[in-house]
């Protein structure tokens, strides 16, 4: 059996997966909120931060460890599992002095993670993805490198503020003494393999590259990059490597106390999206997953490193070989939900059959989609901007808005993945809104491309399992006909009626934004 777990904003997950029967054993998880309490994190981030400040406690990731690992005990015979891979939230950063390693070679199982790693953080807090305090940090980045096409096209984004490099210039700057006695820096991914591992382990490529530190072509640390965010940054880090890399065995302590086999190995920790990308399926290029969440996200295999010219989309190791991109929208369902209460609609209104009412409509009338401020296109938006026949701008005609609206969403969603340069051919869709039939066609509309649903629930976790599998000498692409297989029915083919519809469609749309950001 192949462990996967996820470290993620919320909670910690385990997934248990048996390839020869092709069956997900367990899943499991520990909610930080409701079984951590008293961490005081009921969303997995310390409430009440200041200047944009979101941070969380990494004891409590520890022991979020112990306890799945006690709960995974009486689910599952842990001696079966061969080989541990692991994913954790983007972008979050943990400290720690010259005593960790030491620690990490001694753990005695008769006391827990907690009581004897945490001595070691030199920063008690972990700033996480969810923070925006580095504003001034990135920009002293930025003009260290000489602007931000410079950065972007050497670390796969601009400088961004949730970013790792940004947040670590910032502790340089506020805690200079913590800094200097900071021995080793970590992401959560590579935090929790080296706890599993027993001694500090690299920083894979997928994690890395949302650091604003990594070089891209040369897949090491960007020189330029470490010297403009912090002194001595390089010797803090080791060099990044593949998510596949095994590390070796699993540490004493996890064998002791958990029944562990002493054969039990585990590889390097990716990020939770470049993970999701092999859980879904996707690995290969021409495959893009579009998650329908609160915000919108847009994850796609690419072959090479290359860059968003705009700078709004990011690049990542892809934990199959070769790059993926991920792009933001932040006016995702909180764009379709204005809709429908401002024309006090139900969801029914997004059907299949309510949006059938209005086919002759495709493509004619536009919305730029945009109810607040949007980052891809960056730019601070106050309402949707509307294009079109005057029973569409007017409101009288509650169904054309509807379809404008999503069809605006996937137009610059197409719009801002062009410059990826890779055919679609076929999506993954998931997130709550994918289970929306009539939204689900407009993508396939839209993009020209079939659609399919999985059923897949903890996309990281499972992904970690099959990284797991494939270190192990798997076949990654037979693993994902097993476990990444779309549900029954769920598969949209597009109107290919609409090609053209939507090819012109797509101009006017760009003209549209353009004109809106001058
Ligand atoms: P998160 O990003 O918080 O994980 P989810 O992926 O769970 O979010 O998606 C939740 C969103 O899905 C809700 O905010 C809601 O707007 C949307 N949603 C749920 N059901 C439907 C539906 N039938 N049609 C369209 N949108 C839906
Ligand atoms: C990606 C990002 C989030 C985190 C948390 O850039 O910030 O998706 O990975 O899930």
């Amino acid at each position: 059996m192949f462990l996967g777990l996820d470290s993620s904003t919320q909670s910690l997950t385990a997934v248990l997966i048996d390839p020869p029967s092709g069956e997900i054993t367990c899943q499991l998880s520990v909610n930080f909120g409701t079984d951590l309490p008293h961490y005081q994190s009921p969303s997995g981030f310390i409430p009440g931060g200041e200047a944009g400040e979101v941070h969380a406690d990494p004891r409590m990731w520890l022991e979020a460890l112990d306890l799945l690992f006690m709960r995974l005990t009486a689910k599952a015979d842990l001696s079966r599992v061969k080989m541990i891979s692991g994913s954790g939230q983007q972008h979050g950063s943990v400290y720690l002095d010259a005593t960790f390693d030491q620690r990490l070679a001694t753990l005695d199982s008769a006391s827990d993670l907690v009581t004897q790693l945490a001595p070691a953080l030199t920063r008690t807090t972990s700033p996480i993805w969810m923070d925006t305090s580095t504003g001034v940090e990135c920009a002293e980045i930025t003009s260290a490198l000489g602007g931000p096409a410079e950065v972007c096209g050497r670390s796969g984004s601009i400088a961004i503020e949730r970013f790792s490099g940004p947040q670590i210039r910032r502790f340089f700057k506020t805690q200079p003494m913590d800094y200097q006695r900071t021995d080793r820096i970590h992401l959560v991914s590579s935090f929790i393999a080296s706890v599993l591992a027993g001694k500090s382990v690299a920083i894979d490529f997928g994690d890395g590259a949302g650091m604003n530190l990594l070089s891209l072509s040369k897949l090491g640390w960007d020189t330029d990059l470490l010297a403009a965010t912090a002194p001595d940054l390089g010797t803090k880090l080791l060099p990044p490597t593949a998510a596949t890399t095994i590390q070796g065995d699993i540490s004493p302590y996890f064998i002791k106390k958990f029944g562990f086999s002493e054969n039990c190995r585990t590889t390097l920790f990716t990020g939770d999206n470049p993970a999701s990308l092999v859980g879904m399926g996707a690995t290969t290029p021409g495959n893009v997953v579009i998650s329908l969440g609160t915000s919108d996200t847009y994850f796609a295999a690419m072959p090479g490193p290359k860059t968003d010219p705009n700078g709004f989309g990011h690049v990542f190791g892809n934990p199959a070989g070769g790059f993926m991109s991920l792009i933001c929208f932040r006016n995702g369902s909180l764009a379709r939900e204005a809709l429908r209460d401002q024309l006090g609609l139900d969801w029914s209104a997004f059907d299949r059959d309510a949006l059938a009412s209005t086919s002759d409509a495709a493509g004619k009338n536009l919305m730029l989609p945009f109810f607040g401020p949007e980052i891809t296109p960056r730019h601070d938006f106050t309402g949707p901007v509307l294009e079109g026949s005057p029973a569409f701008k007017s409101g009288s005609a509650p169904a054309l808005q509807v379809r404008a609206l999503l069809e605006g969403q996937f137009l610059n969603m197409r719009l801002h993945s062009q410059w990826m340069e890779v055919k679609t051919e076929r999506i993954r869709l998931t997130g709550g809104a994918s289970k929306n039939d009539g939204i689900a066609q407009l993508v396939a509309d839209v993009f020209q491309a079939p659609v399919e649903r999985l059923d897949v629930s903890n996309s990281a976790a499972l992904g970690a399992a099959l990284v797991a599998a494939a270190a192990d000498g798997q076949d990654l692409p037979a693993l994902q006909e097993i476990f990444c297989k779309a549900s029954v029915g769920s598969s949209l083919r597009p109107n290919p009626t609409l090609a053209g519809v939507y090819q012109e469609a797509l101009g006017r749309f760009k003209s549209l934004i353009d004109a809106s950001r001058r």
